[in-house]
């Protein structure tokens, strides 16, 4: 997010484009009604399905999944048309706009409808009502990602926002609803196949500076790689890790794996059944040598396997049993404490960690900087500690362990609106949980990104100056005249190093702080950048323009692109998918063989998409171990409009079989609702324990079955990967249905 969901309130409009945050985040949802009910905001829901958040939208547009590409372009065009975009901030804040008009015009009011399934009066409404009612604030999650254009549609909407001007102020912004329990920090501390902890590039200088950091040899380090250039190669995603089990072998896809296929899985807080093709999941754990599952729960993992021997399950305790900080969708830090002790044999995680590492021979070296002279680890206030020292790119220097712990403590005293500290009291100033980035120790936090209404020192900022100074010829910096309030440089200025500090922040370093001073702001340890910016200003990551225009992207500026199946072979051929890429994270991936291959919509007319429900989480284990949850939806099935239903026969709560193009199929109730279009059925990805209709619940150990019990959705949802970021296509894909 780049505001707060408190802020929401201060929006004159909600444009919520696949996300359902009445049923997924519940609590931050009253802060959208706080905007409708006290600010008069008006709320728009875009989505392919007649959610509960849509039963509170002003405006609804039903559109068809995958499609939202040419909705926003659509919407610009009637935005340039009209002359209502932000002509001062496109002008000196953003690079690029030019190719965006060109393709916007391309995507009028016609032909959108005719791509998007929806009436072209709806689209000139939805346009108006959010062009005229700014700040308007963007709202995303999964029903934008889960695409094989997941990537462009995750650009496409914050460059609607360039358009209208709606960044960096209060009320408006791109607020992607975040989905786990502190999965914000889990990307900040590199849950990233591609990344260090801090977004930090997998280079040498990087993987360098983390060496020094952890007092360990940069060589030690490489020397764990089978080959060293897997140092710098991004790892398998989690879509697709069992590729590397099976090798290439019997048709599977091409791996680069060092010329090895990964033998044992170590899995830890993910529920497995929730990634797509359960199908092949299911063989790669088979051909396993070794399982491990790390859990409070009994992952499914364990329960949809063949294999007997080598699984193990060691009991993780739950965040109840432990502390330490997490991250929320604002960026703000919480501190979390420890309820009661672990539980029976339970260990947490961090401490199932330490014991593989001395197992493996290397506790010394995980440990080395947060041991004390007694070998005792200050856990977690020294792994905070060690946050706070090293990332730099993302601004986590203010957070020590007494901050965040004084913002818990003192909840009631922020503004709900603006997350401030109240004044006269102890965290006057400071807003809540120091949202990244924090800078300094005396930062108060950065509420909302890319503001240049606050000074730095007061949490503001421009646009990060990471791609160069200038491209085409064009200066990548903000124009003269912008920059946040009281900067000591009156326009753009690069990112801030060892070599332009004295210039660009107008001083001279003594001796002393020269030899000390790290070789840019991103490997500054000893934080001298960040304070002398602070001083002046000045961001220490520069300030330039937003771009548009991604040059080492296949698709440079957004475009639409057809999902890898769908029901407009037409449109699949006028927009085809990208070309088949080779080795994207260690995998081949295919885009246009599969798409071409052959209209799919002639034996498998019916769109699926997959999404959650209120009463379940995730994968579902947890929650499906709750018999009140439970409950609410005991098994599993499918959305089924009424005209849909009964041109099949089937009637409510009938079973039927749900087939996919890649010859899977699950054996589900049908709920019949008009909540999907005839086109189109949902199902929710909660359930395991069955597949393609064979019960496999008897592999539970005695005791640990959970109270419902169900097919995958993910056994049927179709092939198809993001081109960047190899997330699947759960949200867009095509079956067929019979009665069971
Ligand atoms: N109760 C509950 N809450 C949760 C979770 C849970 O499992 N249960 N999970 C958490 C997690 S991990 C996450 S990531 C978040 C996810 O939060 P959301 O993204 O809100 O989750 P979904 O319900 O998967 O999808 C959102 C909406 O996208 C719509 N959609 C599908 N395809 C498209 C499309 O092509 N375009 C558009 N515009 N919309 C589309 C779906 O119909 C759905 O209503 O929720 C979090 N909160
Ligand atoms: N078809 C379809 N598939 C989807 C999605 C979709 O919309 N449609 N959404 C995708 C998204 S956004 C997500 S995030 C995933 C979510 O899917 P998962 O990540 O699989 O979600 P969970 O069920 O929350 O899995 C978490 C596991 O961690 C365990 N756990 C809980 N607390 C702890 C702990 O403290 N330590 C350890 N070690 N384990 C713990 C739980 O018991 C559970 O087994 O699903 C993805 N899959
Ligand atoms: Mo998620």
């Amino acid at each position: 997010m780049t505001n707060h969901l408190g802020d929401i309130q201060n929006a004159k409009s909600i444009f919520i484009v696949g996300a359902n945050p009445a049923v997924n985040h519940p609590v931050g949802f009253r802060h959208f009604l706080k905007a409708k009910e006290n600010n008069g905001a008006k709320l728009i829901v875009v989505d392919p399905r007649y959610t509960r958040t849509a039963a509170k939208a002003d405006y609804f547009a039903q559109i068809r999944t995958g499609t939202d590409i040419p909705f926003m372009y659509g919407m610009m065009n009637i935005i340039f048309q009209n002359g209502w975009e932000d002509k001062e901030f496109i002008n000196d804040r953003v690079y690029g706009m030019d190719l965006i008009r060109e393709e916007a015009a391309k995507w009028t009011p016609e032909v959108v409808a005719d791509v998007c399934g929806i009436k072209k009066e709806t689209l000139l409404e939805i346009t108006e009502v959010y062009a005229k009612n700014r700040p308007g604030s963007v709202v995303w999650a999964m029903g934008l990602t889960q695409h094989t254009i997941g990537s462009s549609n995750t650009r496409i909407a914050p460059i609607l926002q360039l358009v209208l001007g709606n960044m960096g102020v209060s009320g408006g912004g791109c607020n992607i609803l975040r989905g786990h329990d502190n999965v914000q920090g889990a990307t900040d501390m590199a849950n990233l196949p591609t990344e260090l902890p801090g977004y930090y590039p997998k280079n040498e200088a990087n993987w360098k500076y983390f060496a020094k950091m952890w007092k360990v040899d940069f060589e030690w380090l490489q020397k764990n790689f089978v080959k060293p250039e897997m140092m710098f190669k991004p790892g398998f995603t989690l879509s697709k890790w069992w590729a590397g089990v099976l090798d290439g072998k019997n048709g599977n896809e091409a791996v680069d794996n060092a010329g090895d296929s990964i033998k044992a899985l170590v899995v830890i807080g993910n529920g497995i059944t929730s990634t797509a093709q359960q199908v092949k999941v299911k063989e790669g754990l088979d051909a396993l040598e070794l399982l491990v599952l790390v859990d409070p729960f009994v992952n499914d993992a364990g329960v949809i396997t063949d294999k007997k021997d080598d699984v193990y399950i060691l009991p993780a305790a739950t965040q109840f049993e432990t502390s330490g900080t997490v991250v929320a969708t604002n960026r703000s830090g919480q501190w979390r404490s420890q309820v009661v002790e672990p539980l029976f044999e339970s260990m947490p995680d961090h401490e199932i960690l330490f014991e593989l590492a001395k197992r493996l021979g290397y506790y010394d070296e995980l440990t080395r900087t947060i041991r004390d002279a007694e070998g005792k680890i200050e856990w977690p206030e020294v792994a905070t500690r060690e946050i706070a020292n090293i990332i730099k790119t993302i601004g986590m220097t203010g957070w020590t362990p007494e901050r965040l712990k004084k913002h818990q403590e003192n909840w009631d005293k922020f503004d709900e609106k603006t997350s401030l500290g109240k004044p006269g009291t102890v965290v006057e100033g400071e807003y809540y949980g120091l949202p990244w980035p924090c800078w300094t120790e005396d930062h108060p936090g950065s509420p909302i990104l890319y503001d240049i209404n606050k000074s730095v020192k007061q949490g503001g900022m421009g646009f990060r100056n990471r791609f160069g100074l200038e491209h085409n010829g064009v200066s990548q910096l903000a124009a003269d005249g912008s920059a946040p309030v009281d900067s000591f440089v009156k326009g753009g200025y690069p990112e801030i190093k060892k070599d332009n500090i004295e210039k660009v922040l107008g001083i001279t370093l003594t001796e002393d702080e020269k030899a000390k001073i790290g070789g840019s702001w991103i490997h500054d340890d000893s934080n001298i950048i960040a304070k002398k910016c602070m001083e002046k200003n000045i961001a220490p990551y520069g300030n330039a323009r937003a771009r548009t225009i991604v040059w080492t992207f296949a698709d440079q500026i957004p475009l639409h692109r057809e999902p890898l199946h769908t029901p407009r072979f037409d449109l699949a051929q006028k927009y085809p998918s990208f070309e088949d890429k080779k080795l994207q994270n260690r995998v081949d991936t295919k885009f246009k063989s599969v798409q071409l291959a052959k209209d799919y919509s002639k034996e498998f007319p019916i769109i699926l998409t997959t999404a959650r429900l209120v009463n379940f989480s995730g994968a579902g284990m947890e929650t499906r171990a709750s018999m009140y949850l439970s409950r609410l939806t005991p098994e599993m099935f499918a959305d089924i409009h009424p005209e849909l239903a009964a041109k099949h026969g089937i009637k409510n709560w009938d079973f039927i079989w749900v087939h996919s193009p890649e010859g899977t199929k699950v054996k589900v109730r049908a709920r019949v609702v008009p909540s999907v279009k005839p086109d189109t059925i949902f199902m929710p990805f909660h359930y395991a324990g069955y597949m393609q209709g064979a019960d496999m619940t008897g592999n539970f150990p005695d005791g640990t079955k959970p109270y419902a019990v169900g097919e995958s959705a993910n056994t049927v949802t179709n092939y198809g990967y993001d081109i960047n970021t190899q997330i699947p296509e759960t949200k867009s894909g095509l079956c067929r249905i019979e009665k069971a």
